[in-house]
């Protein structure tokens, strides 16, 4: 059976599953019912007149039988809310074609043909953002994962490789720049005030790596020259008047490109590499082959509208994309089931790239805490699922943290027990040994494992089995002997009831307590349910400092005196582990408080130490303010939510909060000067820079927390004051969530400020729909209302509702009313854009972890949103997991 399509019943007809009035059940998709493409497409050309309401396509294919599978004389191609306008077969016109759901069939008896389809579009009326759409006037594409479908009918799997010859015509007016993969080959004139263009990609490509671009734009141009001396042209293509927010993602460009020779021995292969940006998509950015297609949001950067974060983001992202070209487009996968091939090795690419263009140490606590906040809750909830997933109903579910984050976590583990030489060598021959095809995870294992010389028979299981592994700790002393007794407990997830013990790579040291210092970090790995590990030479107990770095994507549970960590937070010499510290002594206070099992004495107790290890980092004089920043940073709701059974979000807020405002207040005097000298600091774009706006903000909110009327006036100075927007925005945030008319004020002048600049309001919006304010839910129903919101820009939707899902006196109202307003939410948008509807099922689907009252009102938004009469595949999907 074609892996594209999965009959819903046995006999494979569709039409049997359907309940009365109610739509089919969308068909399961398996990993392993996957069969190679009857046929091979290895050319094929596009001919687009375009148009913003219609667009017509003549897709003509080469296709020849695969020997490689098992042959058939249906041709099967996939559609998305398409008809045929004309098939023709060998340059016959044919009437003999059928439709099999949205799929085009046609019969060939040959070895050989050429089929030739013109299909027509309306890309205004394509809201969904897949396939070809209009966005301000431009025209532009989204192909993966399945998006190709709703330009023309195909093989749109991606394995099925083909070269791409490309012409499109169009009014010259409404668009004078075409682009698409590839070269440019040939331009003229057609006539009527029309031109045209012709591109072809010499590189095989599946057809989700398409993309072409019509509109009026105009080019940040520069190049860059490869290692063997080829001259590479840059295009950064964005509307006319946003030309000059384009420098940093040009600058992150060219340093991805050198990064990738360096680190990977990575040669871009193109003459032309461009990228253009748009202001209406579903992601981040997408890879397209020589034409990346990015979300403004991670291109457009100047030091007034951008935050520090928005620039890391834009090199992050620029270097994501652009390492596919490698990790993705030369190298692609087989199937839908190994994205994570591409994904989880590309993150890793770009979280190594990023680390070596800044601080490596805040880099790794930064993807740790995204990974905790993020995969940590869907690796424990109803979504779970393997890094390689086992079976889908929409693919677009699955571009997810645990695909992305946990997959580059998996491969960090193996490059960490291989060492990063030999880790090269394993990529090395990866590249070599799979070039032009689409691989498996399968084909990635055994390249590592060939090239690095590791064995990673038992390692697999990382790739098959979900859920984040326990591991738990116990340090004994006796004799000059430390032994280290390690546990580990997969728990089960949806479908997968019992685990297998996996490896788990974890870095070590021990400290002695009156030197401060190790005598070398090891490396020791779990590989059975339970370990024991000895060392000699410690005639006192020594303090453990383990999975340092965060070696493995597992949750550490032991048992050590707050001295301890207050020891490791000041001591250790592996920031992260330092970070942890600091995060360890929170989160067990925290829970002490919230389970109610601490008396006042040891709640004292815990405040102290916590307090100590504060007052450390705040008086360090060897700590740069970057990783100063890190180390103040809490433990997030959701973090602290993931470590209790059931938890209720208004208690953690509100213990959470108590602390943040216990610590403004015994630390005032500290923080004030914490801001003070660092409002003196340059605002320049380095480290140091970097790292005095970060504490500035930190400072601020803890003020907030502790002296509201002190920080209040603080950060309407600081607002007023303020050259750049880390610093404007970070003062915001903080007045946004007091009761104070400055809140009203400021508001008001970053709005009058800003209008006009999108990317700005939706930070606008954020801000508001972020806030501790205890209005936070009646604000936001008001800011949708308001006339800058529109559900059909995606970003807009995102910065409204998406922090909106974070807020404990918002989402989770114990009235249910925040649940209510994510449902008519994912109702309303679920016709229009259903990817991005879909997106928004995640924080409702948390309802086993939720105290029993809010659980109730959370499952029943689910059961209202399951029983609208038509939902789509992405949104029911997500729906009926969630409810189990
Ligand atoms: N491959 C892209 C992610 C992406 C996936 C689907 C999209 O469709 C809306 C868009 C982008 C990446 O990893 O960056
Ligand atoms: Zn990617």
């Amino acid at each position: 059976m074609d892996i594209a399509r999965t009959p819903a019943t046995p006999d494979g007809n569709p039409e049997m599953a359907d309940a009365p009035h109610r739509p089919a059940e969308p068909p399961l998709i398996r990993r392993e019912d996957y069969k190679p493409f009857p046929w091979r497409v290895p050319e094929v050309s596009l001919d687009f007149r375009l148009g913003l309401s219609k667009t017509r396509i003549r897709s003509t294919l080469l296709v020849e039988r695969n020997p490689d599978a098992e042959g058939s004389t249906v041709l099967r191609l996939n559609g998305d809310e398409l008809s045929p306008v004309e098939v023709v077969v060998d340059g016959q016109a044919i009437n003999s074609w059928a439709m099999d759901g949205d799929d085009l069939c046609v019969t060939l008896p040959g070895e050989r043909h050429e089929v030739e389809i013109v299909t027509e579009i309306d890309p205004a009326a394509n809201s969904k953002l897949m396939g070809l759409y209009a966005s301000n006037g431009m025209l532009c594409t989204q192909c993966e994962a399945e998006g190709f479908r709703r330009i023309t009918f195909f093989p749109d799997r991606p394995d099925v490789l083909s070269t791409y010859k490309v012409r499109m015509e169009g009014p010259k007016d409404q668009f004078p720049v075409l682009l698409s993969n590839g070269n440019e080959v040939a331009t003229g004139e057609a006539g009527d005030g029309a031109h045209w263009a012709e591109w072809h990609d010499p590189w095989p490509k599946p057809s989700y790596l398409f993309a072409l671009v019509a509109g009026d734009l105009v080019a940040n141009r520069d190049s860059f020259t490869t290692m063997s001396g080829r001259k590479v042209d840059l295009g950064i293509w964005v509307r006319d008047g946003d030309l000059e927010r384009t420098g940093h993602a040009m600058e992150s460009l060219k340093h991805s490109m050198k990064w990738d020779e360096d680190t990977f021995g990575r040669e871009y292969d193109l003459d032309t590499f461009n990228i253009v940006a748009v202001s209406d998509f579903n992601m981040g950015a997408m890879e397209n082959k020589g034409l990346n297609i990015f979300n403004t949001k991670y291109i457009l950067a100047d030091t007034e509208t951008a935050t520090d974060g928005d620039y890391d983001g834009i090199e992050a992202v620029i270097g994501h994309e652009y390492f596919h070209n490698w990790s993705g487009d030369r190298v692609t996968c087989r199937d839908w089931f190994q994205l994570s091939l591409k994904e989880g090795f590309t993150v890793l690419r770009d979280q190594l790239f990023s680390a070596d263009m800044g601080s490596e140490p805040v880099k790794r606590i930064e993807d740790v805490r995204v990974l905790r906040s993020v995969q940590f809750p869907e690796d424990s909830g109803p979504l779970a699922h393997p890094i390689r997933p086992d079976s889908y109903q929409e693919i677009s579910n699955f571009y997810t943290a645990t695909v992305y984050n946990k997959g580059a976590e998996v491969i960090r583990m193996m490059r960490t027990m291989a060492g990063p030489e030999r880790f090269r060598k394993g990529t090395d021959l990866y590249f070599a040994s799979h070039d032009g095809e689409a691989a498996t995870c399968e084909d990635f294992v055994q390249a590592i494992e060939q090239g690095a010389g590791l064995d990673l028979e038992q390692f697999r299981l990382w790739y098959s089995q979900a859920g984040t592994p326990k591991v738990s700790v116990m340090l004994e002393h006796s004799g000059d002997t430390a032994t280290l007794n390690l546990s580990q407990a997969v728990p089960p997830t949806p479908g997968q009831p019992d685990k297998k013990p996996m490896p788990i790579p974890l870095r070590l040291a021990l400290f002695d307590r009156e030197t401060g210092q190790h005598h070398g970090e090891q490396l020791v790995t779990l590989s059975k349910a339970q370990q024991s590990f000895s060392f000699t030479g410690f005639a006192s107990p020594p303090v453990l400092s383990i999975n340092r770095d965060f070696s493995a994507p597992v949750s550490i549970e032991r048992e050590a005196a707050n001295e301890d960590l207050v020891f490791l937070a000041a001591h250790d010499d592996d920031p992260f582990a330092r970070y942890e510290a600091m995060q360890d002594l929170v989160v067990r206070h925290m829970c002490g408080l919230l389970s109610g099992s601490l008396d006042d004495q040891a709640r004292d107790a815990g405040r102290e130490a916590i307090g100590t290890a504060f007052a450390a980092v705040l008086a360090d004089g060897q700590l740069d303010d970057l990783m100063r920043g890190e180390l103040l940073i809490l433990p997030g709701e959701t973090y602290l939510a993931e470590q209790m059974l059931v938890a209720d979000p208004a208690a953690i807020r509100a213990e959470r909060e108590g602390l943040k405002a216990w610590l403004g207040t015994t630390l005032e005097g500290e923080f004030a000067a914490l801001h003070a000298r660092a409002s003196k600091a340059p605002s320049t774009r380095d480290a140091a820079g970097k790292g005095a706006r970060k504490v500035k903000a930190q400072a601020l909110a803890y003020l907030a927390a502790g002296v509201p009327e002190r920080a209040a006036e603080m950060a309407a100075a600081q607002y007023d004051a303020a050259d750049n927007m880390t610093d404007r925005q970070g003062a915001l945030m903080v007045l946004a969530s007091l009761q104070t008319p400055e809140r009203t004020h400021k508001l008001l002048d970053f709005y009058h400020r800003f209008q006009g600049n999108a990317l700005v309001i939706d930070k606008w919006f954020a801000i508001q729909a972020s806030s501790l304010h205890p209005s936070v839910l009646e604000q936001v129903k008001a800011l949708a209302e308001h006339p800058d919101f529109t559900l059909k820009n995606p970003n807009r939707v995102r910065s409204l509702y998406m922090p909106f899902t974070g807020t404990a006196q918002g989402f989770h109202a114990a009235s249910g009313e925040g649940y209510r307003l994510i449902a008519d939410l994912i109702l309303a948008l679920d016709p229009l854009n259903p990817q991005t509807a879909a997106r928004f099922v995640p924080p409702l689907g948390r309802w086993r972890r939720i105290e029993a009252g809010r659980a109730m009102l959370m499952r029943g938004e689910l059961e209202r949103i399951a029983a609208a009469p038509k939902l789509s595949r992405d949104t029911y999907e997500q729906v009926t997991r969630s409810l189990g």
